[in-house]
């Protein structure tokens, strides 16, 4: 990510048609019948087509499934050597792998931002800076020298986030008294009592249970170096700030986090250590086959720390697996440097991947699309998990989104991969509709109660997690939102259950949740364009009619929002300022394809903007078929964790082209 901090980017992406050579175009077509233009488009879509399916087919993985990289920032890289450094495992090659990518990524004002084009950071320059220091790059040296006065200028480490003062209090950077309290009692707080584990998102649960540990246990050891330079008053390192009002909600939480602090000092170490005794229990009854945490970081890096702690040791089986599960989250690249994926995305780029290839005209019983839907099958899931607290009488039949997290399946990866197992035509038929048939139960069993879905869990809205002194980053509740709705009540469609009375409840919260723009909110990509892009291909799956109003308005918002050369583009600041930037940004290939996904599900084929943005990809595809994506188009949480998924600009491109040639399963449903 070489970007700087006013948003422009050192490399540019690839250029679509520019406004002069459309213009051009345009002009041309006054002196050409329309039916000719669009004969040419149709014909440049299938050249496109053609060649992404070749492309597409090309980067399966022989045992049948398909994955991108996932992209995030530089804190995963940092987090990794400062773990190493914690527990004393540090690796020369690594080390030097992991800081050669670190300062790759830093932009040229110094800083790392989180997004490709974002601003600078403050918790992520001040991780990737204190990796390099460990990698044993001089504070002196310019791009540190840059990197601390950016830092101490934003207000050093006090102003940080808690996960990054958490890892800084690990070498005594930084005062665990200065941290807010995790109690580890808080696991027996029952189901049902506010703030119990469960009334967390499933990522923020798994991530709360081991930090209660090491918040117990406040362990600091060696720093090899100091980092005065970090603070904007070294003699001041952490002014205190003002408490909120003790009447606000905030205020409350505050004087209740002081509470605990003083409760630390007098925790009656029988309850204390009972309470650490069955949070260990917890996280060991949650580590996945291949040694890792539910598919994702955070319960990963602390977990080996929470149990270390408690005396596991590193070749403990639990801890040797662990550690080496964080092994396959590395992505070594061709300069060597090595990147660290927060989480991994087979089963989501797989199922995303059938459904672009069948949508492009590949033959439904082709051996790689078999090859996919028996890979696929095999994944999916048997076994309660922590989803079932809330649902026990309900049986399994999900999906989940890595390679290896039996516990936290999602409703998000279900629909989709119901969709794409729906494409195929397998050799045992009976197999496939056993599977979907469980896995339509399980994703209706986890409707919320006000019609929508939770990517994870059922009815994950309390508003008291947020409230929480500690959560200042990401999400910690998993409500329903439109964009895993809508892949839900596409999925039911698609199965014949359009006139379930669920399904209607899912459309009726649907269409309520549409912003006065005509737009839906994205909680899972970015942003607008995503949650739109996800909803008008449920409805018309569901049989809602293009002359709907709502439809229409959709379709009038993203013609508003189509840049000038054709395609779309929304940036990661539409979560911040949606006001300025809900459906801005630079066109890229993904959130063109949501666009056009968006209007040929409304009828909208024929029309100008549908032309124009099957150019902009047809004129952007690259020789091999592919296309390029720097900017990031996928949310881990609004604004707070951006996501390049590696596979979305090659997967949903070829869904648009695939469905603007021969029409999409929507089309299909409506001809039926
Ligand atoms: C579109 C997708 C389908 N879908 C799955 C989305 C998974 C997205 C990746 C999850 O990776 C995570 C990374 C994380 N980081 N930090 C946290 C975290 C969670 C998931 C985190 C944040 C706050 C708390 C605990 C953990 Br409290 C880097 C629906």
């Amino acid at each position: 990510m070489t970007a700087t901090t006013d948003g422009s980017t050192g490399a540019l992406p690839p250029r679509g048609p520019s406004a002069s050579e459309t213009t051009a175009e345009t002009t041309e077509s006054t002196h050409r019948t329309d039916t000719a233009v669009l004969q040419d488009t149709a014909e440049a879509a299938r050249r496109a087509t053609a060649r992404a399916t070749d492309y597409l087919l090309s980067v399966q993985d022989p045992a049948g499934w398909w994955k991108g990289d996932l992209q995030t920032n530089v804190t995963m890289d940092a987090e990794d050597l400062m773990l190493r450094q914690f527990l004393g495992i540090q690796d020369p090659k690594l080390t030097e792998a992991a800081a050669r990518f670190i300062r790759g990524e830093q932009c040229e004002d110094g800083t790392w931002a989180t997004f490709y084009g974002g601003p600078g950071e403050l918790s992520a320059t001040i991780e990737a800076y204190v990796a390099l220091r460990l990698a044993g790059d001089e504070p002196d040296a310019p791009h540190m020298a840059r990197a601390s006065a950016w830092i101490r200028a934003q207000g050093g480490i006090a102003a940080a986030r808690v996960f990054t003062r958490i890892w800084l209090a690990l070498f005594g950077w930084w005062k665990w008294e200065d941290l807010p309290e995790l109690p580890p009692e808080l696991l027996h707080f029952p189901k049902w009592f506010p703030l119990n584990i469960y009334d967390f998102g499933c990522w923020a649960r798994q991530t709360i249970v081991p930090l209660t540990i090491v918040s117990a246990k406040r362990p600091v050891r060696p720093a090899p170096f100091a980092l005065d330079e970090l603070h904007t008053d070294p003699d001041n390192p952490n002014p205190p700030r003002p408490l909120a009002r003790a009447t606000s909600w905030d205020g409350v939480f505050q004087r209740l986090d002081k509470a605990l602090h003083l409760y630390h000092r007098v925790a009656l170490r029988k309850l204390r250590g009972a309470a650490m005794r069955s949070a260990a229990r917890w996280i060991i009854e949650r580590q996945e086959n291949d040694g890792c945490w539910g598919g994702i970081q955070p319960p990963a890096v602390y977990s080996i720390i929470a149990l270390h702690l408690l005396g596991y040791d590193l070749d403990h089986p639990v801890l040797r697996t662990g550690l080496a599960s964080l092994d396959r989250f590395a992505v070594w690249r061709e300069d060597g440097a090595r990147m660290i994926e927060a989480c991994q995305s087979p089963v989501w780029d797989t199922c995303l991947a059938a459904i672009a290839l069948a949508d492009a005209g590949l033959p439904a019983d082709h051996p790689q699309l078999v090859k996919a839907a028996d890979w696929m099958l095999a994944e999916q899931l048997d076994r309660p998990g922590d989803w079932s607290v809330r649902r026990p009488q309900l049986p399994s039949g999900g999906w989940a989104f890595e390679f290896d997290n039996d516990n936290y399946p999602d409703i998000d990866d279900t629909a989709e991969v119901v969709l794409a197992l729906r494409r195929v035509d397998h050799p045992d038929p009976q197999r496939v509709e056993a599977a979907v048939r469980r896995a339509v139960r399980w994703n209706l069993g986890m409707q919320s109660r006000n019609g929508g879905w939770g990517a994870f869990d059922v009815d994950n809205t309390s508003p008291l997690p947020d409230r929480l002194p500690f959560c200042d980053f990401g999400e910690v509740i998993d409500p329903p939102s439109a964009d895993v709705t809508a892949h839900v009540v596409e999925m039911l469609a698609d199965v014949g259950r359009t006139h379930d009375p669920r399904t209607r409840r899912g459309i009726a919260w649907l269409l309520a949740e549409q912003e006065p723009s005509g737009a839906w909110f994205g909680r899972w990509g970015t942003n607008y364009v995503y949650g739109t892009g996800s909803v008008l291909p449920a409805l018309a799956a569901a049989g809602i009619p293009a002359a709907h109003p709502a439809v229409r308005r959709a379709v009038r918002w993203l013609e508003r929002v189509q840049n000038d050369d054709g395609g779309w583009g929304e940036d990661q600041r539409s979560y911040q300022d949606k006001e300025r930037w809900a459906g801005r940004g630079a066109s890229t290939a993904s959130q063109t394809a949501w666009a056009l996904m968006a209007l040929l599900a409304a009828g909208e084929r024929e029309s100008e903007a549908v032309r124009r943005g099957v150019r902009w990809l047809t004129g952007t595809q690259r020789e091999d078929g592919s296309w390029d994506e720097p900017y990031f188009t996928g949310t881990g949480f609004p604004w707070d964790f951006s996501i390049n998924y590696h596979l979305y600009r090659q997967v949903f491109p070829l869904t648009a082209l695939g469905r603007y040639l021969h029409g999409g399963p929507a089309a299909a449903a409506v001809e039926a």
